[in-house]
Formats: structure tokens, sequence, C-alpha cells
């Protein structure tokens, strides 16, 4: 695998391969790779000639000084990961090399940045566009990948990739779970094993509103019962259950076109932030 650390280095490299029509693609991560991760990779692969993996904890998506830094940093063993899964290139640089100043560049996405995640993490999103424009700009794939796990992000990044006109085409990519249920994350490691056994929590109360709205009850019932779930399990705080249109993200009051409906879920096990989210067909 070809690593670099500095832009011009893997600009360079990557201009030889577009000059013999070999095709990118892009899959941006922050590393602390588990699975999931490797599944965005194995399906760059099966799609293009080179596949890039850039590896990069972006402070300005952090709106927690103390979440950056408990971010996990695992550079040996992803570096191993890479290797075993076949990835060409990985791009991991430093802070000064991504962000030459402090990043001052604001993006705001309308409705679709202050709901869900949000609403719970301001700035989040403007600091996920302008890190993935950077890599964008920088790499110039084909293809890129990102992760249906983070649904929101994956929507906001296709409204930035149409807007700003960048001609990558953007791919969705399934969660990759545990044999439990729980969605793989990075954060996961920093649950304890009490703690990992209570995030069960997230993909059951899915599973159960999914169930209850397919039955057609009511959407202000079944949101009394996740909120019941996670009151009744101790060490767990709900920051949202929501249901919404699968594309536009608009919030739902009631489920009209299960087939449309993307359920969200956010909260804490223990300090650990985690989210997940299922369709309802
Ligand atoms: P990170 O959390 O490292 O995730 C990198 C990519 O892996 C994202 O597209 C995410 O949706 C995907 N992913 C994470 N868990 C997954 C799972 N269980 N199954 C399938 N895909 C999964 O998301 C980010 O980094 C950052 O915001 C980034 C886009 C790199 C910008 O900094």
């Amino acid at each position: 695998m070809h690593i670099f650390k500095e832009i011009e280095p893997l600009k360079v490299f990557l201009k030889q391969k577009k000059a013999v029509q070999q095709t990118i693609g892009l899959v941006p991560t922050m590393g602390a790779l588990h699975a999931g991760h490797l599944s965005l990779i194995t399906a760059s692969k099966s799609q293009n000639h080179v596949t890039v993996c850039s590896l990069y904890v972006n402070p300005t998506q952090f709106n927690n000084a103390s979440d950056l830094e408990k971010y996990p940093r695992t550079l040996p063993q992803d570096i191993a990961l890479l290797e075993k899964a076949g990835c060409e290139v990985l791009f991991s640089p430093a802070d000064h090399e991504m962000y030459g100043q402090p990043g001052q560049l604001k993006f705001d996405f309308g409705q679709l940045d202050k709901i869900l995640e949000g609403q719970f993490r301001p700035g989040h999103f403007s600091g996920v566009a302008l890190v993935v424009s950077k890599l964008f700009h920088i790499v110039q794939p084909d293809n890129a990948y990102f992760g249906k796990k983070d649904f929101q992000q994956l929507r906001i990044v296709s409204l930035l990739a149409e807007e700003l006109k960048f001609g990558i085409r953007l791919h969705g990519v399934a969660t990759l779970r545990e044999p439990d249920g729980l969605a793989m994350s990075s954060r996961n490691a920093r649950l304890n094993a009490a703690d990992r056994q209570k995030a069960t929590i997230f993909f059951s109360s899915l599973r159960m509103a999914k169930e209850a709205l397919k039955a057609n009850i009511a959407l202000t019932e079944v949101r009394k019962r996740v909120h019941q779930a996670f009151e009744s399990a101790p060490g767990t705080r709900l920051e949202y259950f929501e249901a919404a249109d699968h594309e536009n993200l608009t919030l739902f009051e009631n489920v009209k076109e299960p087939s449309r409906t993307v359920l969200l879920i956010a909260g804490f096990v223990g300090a650990v932030r985690l989210i997940d989210n299922m369709m309802i067909d």
C-alpha cells in the first residue's frame, strides 16, 4: 500500500493513474477501522482500479473538545487492516496539511443540517462538508463511498457533491452490524463490557419501532415506547428518535408511507454517544 501524508505527492501519484485511464475510488474515514469501514473499501475495490482510503480525525466536525481528544486513534492497526483488504492508497495527513489556518469556511444546508444530528451537534455538518470538500478536491475521485450508518451525513454529502458539481458518483453502503445488531462504530471501542451489552438498545428500539409502525401503531405511541425503553435501561439516555422521509429527511408527525420512511436514533450509553437508523421496509 502506498502511504501519503502530504497532498502534492498524492496528487502526482493519482495523476499518473488517471493518465492511463485508471478509475479512482475514495473512502473517507477517521480511522479506528472496523469491518464496516472495510466493507466500503471492498465496494470501492470492486468498482475502481485504485482505492484511496483517507484517514483523518477532522477537528472541525467535533463540537466537543473531549470527544475529539477521546476519539480512538489506532494507525498501525488501521494500516495492517487496509493492507489485508488490498487497499492501494492511504492518505493520512496531519492537521497542518489539511488546515493551513483554522477552518473559516462555513456551510449551511438549510433545514437539513439543523435537525437530528445538527440539532445536537451544531456545526458538525459544516465541518464534515469542509473536510469532504477538501478530500474531493485533492483526490478528484470517480467514485466516493459513504456508509448509510451516518444517514444524514450521506444526504449532506450528496447535496454538497451535487451543488458544487464535483462530478463524483456517490455510493451509499449498507450498515454492517455485530451479531447482536449493534451497528459497528469506532466509538464502540470506548464501551466497557457492561455498556457494550446495553448498547443493543439502539438496534432493539429501531426494530421494535419498525414492527409497531408496520402494524399501524401511531408514531406518537411508538415514540413513547422508545422513550420508555431508554428510561427503563439505567446508564442509557435517548437524545432523539425520529421518523423521516428517506430522501430529504423531512421529519414526520405520523408515518403515511412506510416504504419512504427511515427511523433515526441517537443517544448515550454511559459517556459514549451512538447513532443508528433503519428503513421501515
Ligand atoms: P467515520 O466515522 O470513520 O466513518 C467513515 C465511513 O464509514 C462513513 O461513511 C461511515 O458512514 C462509514 N461507516 C461507519 N460505520 C459503518 C458501518 N457499521 N457499516 C457501514 N459503514 C460504516 O464518517 C466519518 O468518519 C467522517 O465524518 C468523514 C466522512 C470521514 C469526514 O471526516
